[in-house]
């Protein structure tokens, strides 16, 4: 997966809680209805299980071609070749990651302000994953950003900017004009009665917010 056809617009980020379907099929079906990108983040999972579950996942998203990003842990992604690793700020910096990786392997920051986002573009990341833009119960430590900082993190750095948390098809025209590339998704795809729809509509959605 050439890091130079990445593309953020519609990111699947995974979470394994409540799903009324096997994970690996709910991601099938939301690829097909147009995901750009996967990321694999796993909070309760102990190594051994995250490790298994990126290799069945990375059945699904190597298919379609589709990069595979996990979540924190670069030791499982390099033990599992995935395509990149998305850390968090009290995570490994982005610059040590970038130095242990070359140039190949997607890096993905996140970021809750103007500073840990230049600090992230300037270390080597690939992009910035900044929220949460709407309330959210997938990730219980994170706080609402406003629109504005929104739109200063896109103004500020050069690399894609994707926001997240909480981010619906019926919300995402809110936060058109801010600058960003993408939308990254938890649980209105997840959750959806019909995966592949919800990502049709966000695709859409996304594509006139952008
Ligand atoms: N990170 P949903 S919000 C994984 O604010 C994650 O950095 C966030 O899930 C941040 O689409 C979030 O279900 C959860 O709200 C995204």
């Amino acid at each position: 997966m050439k890091k130079c056809r990445l593309d953020v617009s519609l990111y699947l980020v995974t979470d394994q809680k409540g799903l009324s379907e096997p994970l690996d099929r709910i991601v099938e079906e939301a690829i097909c209805g147009g995901v750009s990108l996967v990321q694999i983040r796993e909070k309760e999972s102990d190594s051994r299980t995250f490790y298994y579950h990126v290799l069945a996942l990375k059945k699904v998203t190597d298919a379609y071609q589709i990069p595979l990003i996990i979540n924190d842990r670069l030791d499982i992604m390099l033990a599992a070749g995935a395509d990149g690793v998305h850390l968090g700020q009290s995570d490994i910096p982005v610059g040590e990651a970038r130095r242990l990786l070359g140039d190949e392997k997607i890096i993905g920051a996140s970021a809750h302000s103007v500073s840990e986002a230049l600090q992230a573009e300037r270390e080597g990341a690939d992009y910035i994953g900044a929220g949460a833009i709407f309330q959210t119960n997938t990730k219980k430590d994170t706080s609402v950003m406003t629109a504005e900082t929104l739109s200063a993190i896109c103004a500020a750095v050069s690399i894609p900017v994707v926001a997240i948390g909480g981010i619906t098809a019926g919300n995402i025209n809110q936060i058109k004009n801010t600058g960003i590339s993408g939308a990254a998704i938890s649980s209105a795809i997840l959750h959806s009665q019909n995966p592949k729809l919800t990502a049709e509509q966000l695709r859409r959605e996304i594509h006139i917010a952008r």
